[in-house]
C-alpha cells in the first residue's frame, strides 16, 4: 500500500439523498436495468495517461502536478502502477487503459523500451491477477515522441513505418498477454500540417496497408478482442485521416477492413468534428462498427479538445440511449479519457473527479433505460416509417427507378406531408431526465 490516498475510503453506492461527497449518489453496480446489472451496461475504465502520466501542463505553462512517482526508471513506474490499482479499488471501476509510453520508460534504444514494457506489463500482469480491474484495451503512444513527429504509419520516412510495426507489435502483444477486450489505435500524428508537403494519396495507402498487417498480426496471435480506430479531426495535426466516423467507414471499405475494425468514439472528438456524440454513435451502429466511447466533454467555448469529466447528464443520456438502441457494449465500455483540471492538485481531486463522471454516466444510462422501457419514442419512430411495412413499400427498393416512378400515375400520388413532431418528442425526453 502506498499513501497517496491515504483516508480516502472505498466508494459505496449511498443514494441520491446522501451528502457524502465520498460515495456514488447514482451509480449503483448492482441495480438491474433492462435484465443487466449497470456495471455490466457501463463497464467503466479509467484512463492512465490522464491521471497518472500527465504533469499538468498547457499551451502556456508546464507541470502543475507533484507525483511522488515522475521520473523515468522502472522503480517509480511500479510505484505509479500500484497507485493506479489503489485508484481503481476505491472506485471499484471494472477496467483500466494505457498506452505503452504511460507505464513504462522510454529506453535509449526501442529494444530498451521493449523490455522496459514487458517488464511492467509482467507487474500490471500481477495486479491484475489480484484485482477486480481489468484492461479494456491498451494502445501504442505514437504522437509524444520527437520521432512520430511526421507521422508514424503515415511519416515518409519508411524507417519510421517500420518503427511504427514494432511499436504496435510489442503493443498488441502486451495487450494480449493481459486479456484486453479490445486494441485501439488513436493517429494523433496520422495526418498532415500542410499539402505542400505532403503526399496525401501515398500517406493514405500506408496506413490502410499498416491496418492491414494489425489486422493479420491480430489473427496470428489469436488476439479475440476488436481493433478499433478512434477518430479524430484534428489537434495535433492540422487535419487527421481518421476524420469521423463516416471517413473511418470510408477508409476501412477501401481497405476491405470494414467487418474487422471498428470504432472508438470520443465525445469531445465527435463535437470536434461538428457532429453530436450521438450522431457519432448511432451511425457506428447503422453501419455495424460501433465498439466502445472515451467518454468526456469539451469546453464548448474554448473549441479546444480539453478532456474534462462529463457533468451533464441530460447531454449523456441521449448518447446512452443510442449505445442502447444499438444493443449496449460487447467488448467495448465507457472509458474516462478525461482529466482534471491543472488546479486540482489532490488525490481527492482525482478521485472525486471520477465519482462525478460514474454518478453522470450512470444517471444519464438511467434515463435513457427508463425511455427506452416506456417505449413511446420507439414506438413514435416506427410510427413515422410504418408506410415502409406496405408490401408495395418493399416493391418501390426491389424494383427499377422507372417502376417505382410508375407508380405515381398508377395510383395518381400526392403525398401530403406530416409533423415531424420533434418538439412532442424533446417533451417526451424531458419526462425522462
Ligand atoms: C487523444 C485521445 C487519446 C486516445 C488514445 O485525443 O483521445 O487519448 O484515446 O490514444
Ligand atoms: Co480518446
Amino acid at each position: 500500500m502506498t499513501d497517496f490516498f491515504k483516508d480516502i475510503p472505498a466508494i459505496k453506492y449511498e443514494g441520491p439523498a446522501s451528502a457524502n461527497e465520498f460515495a456514488f449518489h447514482h451509480y449503483d453496480p448492482d441495480e438491474m436495468l433492462m435484465g443487466k446489472r449497470m456495471e455490466e451496461h457501463l463497464r467503466f475504465a479509467a484512463a492512465y495517461w490522464h491521471s497518472f502520466a500527465w504533469p499538468g501542463g498547457d499551451p502556456f505553462g508546464g507541470q502543475t502536478f507533484e507525483r511522488p512517482w515522475f521520473g523515468e526508471t522502472m522503480e517509480l513506474a511500479k510505484l505509479k502502477a500500484d497507485v493506479a490499482f489503489e485508484m481503481f479499488d476505491i472506485l471499484g471501476v471494472p477496467f483500466y487503459c494505457f498506452h505503452d509510453a504511460d507505464v513504462r520508460p522510454e529506453g535509449a534504444t526501442f529494444a530498451e523500451s521493449k523490455r522496459n514494457l514487458d517488464e511492467i506489463v509482467d507487474y500490471l500482469g500481477q495486479k491484475q491477477a489480484s484485482h477486480k480491474t481489468q484492461l479494456l484495451w491498451g494502445t501504442a503512444n505514437m504522437f509524444s515522441h520527437r520521432r512520430w513527429m511526421s507521422g508514424a504509419a503515415t511519416n515518409p520516412d519508411p524507417d519510421v513505418y517500420a518503427y511504427a510495426a514494432a511499436t504496435v507489435k510489442a503493443n498488441m502483444d502486451a495487450t494480449h498477454k493481459l486479456s484486453g477486450a479490445n486494441y485501439v489505435l488513436w493517429g494523433g500524428r496520422e495526418g498532415y500540417e500542410t499539402l505542400l508537403n505532403t503526399d496525401l494519396k501515398a500517406e493514405r495507402e500506408h496506413a490502410g496497408r499498416f491496418l492491414q498487417q494489425v489486422v493479420e498480426y491480430k489473427h496470428k496471435i489469436g488476439f479475440k478482442g476488436a481493433i478499433l480506430i478512434e477518430p479524430k479531426p484534428q489537434e495535433p495535426s492540422k487535419h487527421q485521416y481518421d476524420y469521423d466516423v463516416a471517413t473511418v467507414y470510408g477508409f476501412l471499405i477501401q481497405f476491405g477492413l470494414e467487418k474487422e475494425v471498428q470504432v472508438n468514439i470520443e465525445q469531445g472528438h465527435a463535437i470536434l468534428a461538428g457532429h453530436s456524440f450521438e450522431h457519432e454513435i448511432g451511425l457506428a451502429s447503422a453501419l455495424g462498427i460501433f465498439g466502445s466511447i472515451d467518454m468526456n466533454r469539451n469546453d464548448y467555448q474554448s473549441g479546444w479538445d480539453t478532456d474534462q469529466f462529463p457533468n451533464n447528464h441530460a447531454e449523456k443520456a441521449v448518447a446512452f440511449y443510442e449505445i442502447l438502441r444499438a444493443g449496449g457494449y460487447t467488448t467495448g465500455g465507457t472509458n474516462f479519457d478525461a482529466k482534471v483540471r491543472r488546479q486540482s492538485l489532490d488525490p481527492a481531486d482525482l478521485i472525486l473527479a471520477h465519482v462525478g463522471g460514474m454518478d453522470t454516466c450512470a444517471r444519464a444510462l438511467k434515463s435513457a433505460a427508463a425511455l427506452m422501457a416506456d417505449g413511446s419514442m420507439e414506438k413514435a419512430r416506427d410510427d413515422r416509417y410504418a408506410g415502409w411495412q406496405r408490401p408495395d413499400a418493399a416493391a418501390l427498393l426491389s424494383g427499377s427507378l422507372e417502376e417505382a416512378a410508375a407508380v405515381v400515375t398508377a395510383k395518381d400520388l400526392n403525398p401530403q406531408p406530416v409533423s415531424g413532431r420533434q418538439e412532442r418528442l424533446e417533451n417526451l425526453w424531458n419526462r425522462f431526465i
